[in-house]
């Protein structure tokens, strides 16, 4: 699972993108290469069952970011300078709040909502333009010869344009299962679920609860398949190489109660619609991610798709319960351990023991 971070130049992007993934990039005003990382999903679960079961590993699960560079309001527009954010299942809008007169902003001002709204409309316009090349093509071949798929994807194609034509991003519109198929080799951007990161001052940082209503951003509150996390840059950029201890003193001398790149990666992962299933045992301690809704048996496959395909059976304990009775054994003696199926839909901070033939 990968999140794409766009926004305009200077807002913070590849701040942000090493905060997330701890990588040591460089930030350089003007650079604009792609930068690929992966970010450790915070689980205490896992923290907590290692305590019992003293594992040689403890692994956590990750989500991909990738920072695609500045955005100056004309590359927005240039495709090209987008593609790396096709294959991305969500966005991270970095919005600038911090006012730093050091820092040129490319607007001139302080100002989020019309940052917001002028890179979203110009996702849509790109969106657009490239919803409309295909639809002269389907309309070109339905001259030549009715079929009905070439019809269905006509009228879908329509209704996305009418969507797009009144500025309203497709990640707000409804589609079944089969119009889902027949976008997804679109890689329309704007279908993409979107986090704004609001990145504001240190001087904002003890009020983070007011963020949206004093930069009058009540508006994005309502969007569907939306998520709005303040975030402090500065701040959490000079957490990244602490102590867990250490950090947590400097977060309180600026009044923070929890990370803001905890929240951030929780907000990327709720809002892909992922949950955490875990294993537990002395070699390893682990998260693994899955689609909220799959079955055991297609959990499995997250593990290695030779589980999955020689499924049996899936003994499942809540981790709570799990780490109240301090092991298995004691676990199944209270009944805690249940035998499901492969139909069986996993919930998260299930831990899981996969029964397999090979
Ligand atoms: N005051 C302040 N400065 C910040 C903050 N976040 C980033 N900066 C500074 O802003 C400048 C740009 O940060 P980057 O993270 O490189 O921003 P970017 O969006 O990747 O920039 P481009 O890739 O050039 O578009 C750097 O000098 C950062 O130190 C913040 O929260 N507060
Ligand atoms: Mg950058």
């Amino acid at each position: 699972m990968q999140t794409g971070i766009i926004g305009l130049s200077q807002t913070g992007k590849t701040s942000l993108f090493r905060i997330l993934t701890r990588a040591h990039v460089e930030t350089r005003a003007g650079q604009s290469e792609t930068h690929v990382g992966i970010a450790r999903v915070p689980d205490r679960r896992l923290i907590k069952l290692a305590e019992v079961f003293h594992p040689k590993k403890i692994t956590y699960a990750t989500i991909e970011y990738v920072d695609i560079g500045g955005l100056k309001q004309d590359r927005v527009k240039d495709s090209a300078s987008l593609a790396p954010l096709r294959e991305a299942d969500a966005l991270a809008h970095v919005v600038r709040l911090f006012d730093d007169p050091s820092i040129p902003h490319p607007n001139g001002s302080i100002d989020p909502l019309r940052d917001i709204e002028s890179l979203d409309l110009d996702l849509i316009l790109n969106d657009l333009d490239q919803l409309e090349r295909r639809l002269e093509r389907v309309e070109k071949d339905l001259k030549k010869k009715k079929d009905p798929q070439s019809e269905a994807e006509f009228a879908l194609l329509q209704r996305c344009k009418a969507a797009l034509d009144s500025e309203k991003p497709l990640r707000e519109m409804e589609f079944k299962p089969e119009e889902l198929k027949a976008l997804s080799g679109f890689q329309f951007l704007t279908q993409r679920p979107m986090i704004y990161v609001l990145n504001i001052g240190d001087d904002e940082a003890a009020q983070m609860d007011g963020v949206i209503e004093r930069h009058h951003l009540e508006k994005l509150r309502e969007k569907p398949k939306t998520a709005i996390v303040p975030f402090c840059g500065k701040i959490e950029a000079e957490l990244v190489d602490l102590s867990d201890a250490e950090a947590a003193e400097l977060m309180s001398a600026y009044g923070l109660t929890e990370s803001g790149r905890d929240r951030l990666i929780e907000a990327t992962y709720a809002l892909l619609g992922l949950i955490s299933f875990l294993t537990s045992g002395e070699p390893e301690v682990r998260a693994w991610t899955i689609v909220r809704g799959s079955t055991a048996q297609k959990a499995a496959g997250a593990i290695h798709s030779d589980i999955e395909r020689g499924f049996i059976k899936a003994e499942v304990v809540n981790w709570e319960d799990l780490l109240a009775a301090g092991g298995w054994a004691l676990a199944r003696e209270r009944a805690k351990v249940r035998l499901e199926g492969k139909e069986y839909i996993v919930r998260d901070g299930d831990v899981i023991l996969f029964r397999h033939s090979s």
